[in-house]
C-alpha cells in the first residue's frame, strides 16, 4: 500500500499567510491531480496554540528566524502561525480535503515544536501516524507540500528511518529556504535513503 502524505498545504504557509513559503500555492493543483494514484491520501496540518514556544512573540526580545536552545535542541522561532481554529490555519481552498483519509494534527503540544508528522521535536513524542500507516499496511510514502526544507524534511527522515520506503516529489513542494536549510535538507534526507525525485 502507498500513500500520499501531503504535508501542511495551509493558508499560512502560502503567499499572504504569516508564514508564506514563496510559490506554496502552486503546488495545489499538482496535489490534487496526484491524490488519484496512491492507495491512501493523508494530510497533516500545523496546528499550534495561541502563545505556542515555537513563536518568536513569546519570547522576549527575540525575533522570528532567529534560533534558541530549548530543553530538545535548537529550535528556530517563527512568527505566529497556524493557530488552532484560525483562518490560517485551515487547508488552501482549492486542496480537495475531501479526498483525504486521515487528517493528522501537529504542534499542539505548547512546549514543543513538532515539525515530522511522526514526533515531536525531541524525536521521542509519537503523533501516532506510524500505527496508523502499519495496521492499515501502508509499506510506501510519496510527500509533497510545505515546507521541502522543514516539515517535509524531517517527516521523510523520520518516515525512513521507520523503515517506510519513503519518495518526495520536489515540484511538489516548496522551501522556504533560509541560511541554506534547502541544501541541508536535501543532504539530510538523500542521506536517510529518501528518493528525491
Ligand atoms: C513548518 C515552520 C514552522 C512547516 C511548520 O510546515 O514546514 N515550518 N511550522
Ligand atoms: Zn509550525
Amino acid at each position: 500500500m502507498h500513500a500520499l502524505l501531503v504535508i501542511d498545504v495551509q493558508n499560512d504557509f502560502c503567499p499572504g499567510g504569516a508564514l508564506a513559503v514563496a510559490g506554496g500555492d502552486e503546488i495545489v493543483s499538482g496535489i490534487n491531480a496526484a491524490m488519484g494514484k496512491f492507495d491512501a491520501v493523508i494530510l497533516t496540518q500545523d496546528w499550534h496554540p495561541a502563545g505556542h514556544s515555537s513563536f518568536a512573540s513569546v519570547h522576549e526580545g527575540r525575533d522570528p528566524m532567529q534560533v534558541i536552545d530549548m530543553p530538545y535542541g535548537p529550535q528556530v522561532l517563527w512568527p505566529d502561525h497556524c493557530v488552532q481554529g484560525s483562518p490560517g490555519a485551515a487547508f488552501h481552498p482549492t486542496l480537495e480535503i475531501d479526498r483525504a483519509q486521515m487528517i493528522i494534527r501537529k504542534g499542539y503540544n505548547p512546549a514543543i515544536d513538532s515539525y515530522s508528522a511522526f514526533f515531536e521535536n525531541d524525536h521521542k513524542t509519537p503523533t501516532g501516524l506510524e500505527g496508523y500507516l502499519r495496521t492499515r499496511s501502508i509499506t510506501d510514502l510519496t510527500l509533497v507540500g510545505l515546507a521541502t526544507d522543514f516539515c517535509v524534511n524531517y517527516s521523510a527522515v523520520d518516515a525512513a528511518q521507520l523503515g517506510f520506503t519513503v519518495a518526495v516529489q520536489m515540484d511538489l513542494c516548496r522551501a522556504i529556504d533560509f541560511d541554506g536549510s534547502l541544501e541541508e535538507a536535501e543532504k539530510a534526507m538523500r542521506g536517510a535513503g529518501v528518493d528525491l525525485r
